[in-house]
């Protein structure tokens, strides 16, 4: 039997996703994420669970997409066969808060799934790069946009066109990623943070999640007619009115997620 190249576990309402190809530095290929997509669409349906991490080893999170698989393609291999389309972009789908934990090296393709993800927690081993300009190739996996858009041109530029990596520290001040922690506590501090996000109502979260990746997608005046939309469907929510009731009656909201 093959070993899963996705281990999950489940941490109270938490789903946690672990990238598990060791001996590659977990490089990711078709099988990987196929099961990645399949994994992250199984926890988003699963009404247990209100947020989702991935994560990878301790020296990688991920060294980028296999080079060794990508090598002898052709254009009508990857054409026809919808490469990245076809598995990577599952994760545009979920519509729970996914976090990334982030220690070792993200790569090319490992940096574009962190970027792809909603938080991205990383350990001070963590180095941010896209290296795929050495290879004659693009970052073709979300990298030339969504890089720019969360550091900006000039930070994106240099690091697309010269291959520069970002250690922890310098992603926290450019804003590529969300927190930086000490290694050791990556793993108990992403699932306090996703417990927390997970505590709270389920259609709040998914509200705010895709009214945030709205600013991405829009000018700002229909940014805001979104976002005030989804603000006026959340007085359609029980919890919302569960979660001002609690608070005017100085008690915990119960939340059912409805
Ligand atoms: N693909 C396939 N195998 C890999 C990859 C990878 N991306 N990265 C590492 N490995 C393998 C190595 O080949 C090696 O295997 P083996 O033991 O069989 O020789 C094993 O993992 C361990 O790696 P190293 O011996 O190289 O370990 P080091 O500690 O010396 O170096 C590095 C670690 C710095 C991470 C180094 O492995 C490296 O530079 N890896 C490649 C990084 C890279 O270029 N990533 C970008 C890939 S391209 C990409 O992600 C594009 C995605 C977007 C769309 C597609 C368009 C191209």
């Amino acid at each position: 039997m093959t070993e899963a190249l996705i281990q999950t576990e489940i941490h109270g309402r938490v789903g946690v996703l672990t990238l598990h190809r060791p001996r590659q530095l977990n490089a990711l290929n078709d099988a990987l994420m196929d099961e990645l997509g399949a994994a992250l669409l199984a926890l988003d349906g699963d009404a247990s669970v209100g947020a989702i991490v991935i994560t990878g080893g301790a020296r990688a999170f991920a060294a980028g997409a296999d080079i060794q698989a990508m090598a002898d393609w052709s254009y009508s291999d990857v054409h026809q066969g919808a490469f990245i389309t076809r598995n990577w972009e599952t994760i545009r789908q979920v519509r729970k808060p996914v976090l990334a934990a982030v220690a070792g090296v993200a790569l090319g393709g490992g940096c574009e799934l962190a970027l792809a993800c909603d938080i991205i927690v990383a350990a001070e081993s963590a180095r941010f790069a896209l290296p795929e300009v050495k290879l004659a190739m693009l970052p073709g996996a979300g990298g030339t946009q969504r890089l720019p858009r969360a550091i900006g041109k000039a930070k994106a530029m240099d690091m697309c066109l010269s291959a520069r990596a970002l250690d922890a520290h310098e992603a926290d001040r450019y804003g590529l990623v969300s927190r930086v922690v000490p290694d050791a506590e990556l793993m108990p501090r992403t699932l306090e943070l996703a417990a927390q996000v997970a505590s709270y109502s389920l259609p709040a979260l998914m509200a705010i999640k895709e009214s945030v990746n709205r600013a991405w997608e829009s000018s700002l005046a229909e940014g805001i007619l979104f976002e005030r939309r989804a603000l006026y469907a959340r007085f359609a929510s029980e919890d919302a009115h569960e979660g001002m009731h609690a608070f005017l009656g100085k008690r915990a909201p119960v939340f059912k997620h409805l």
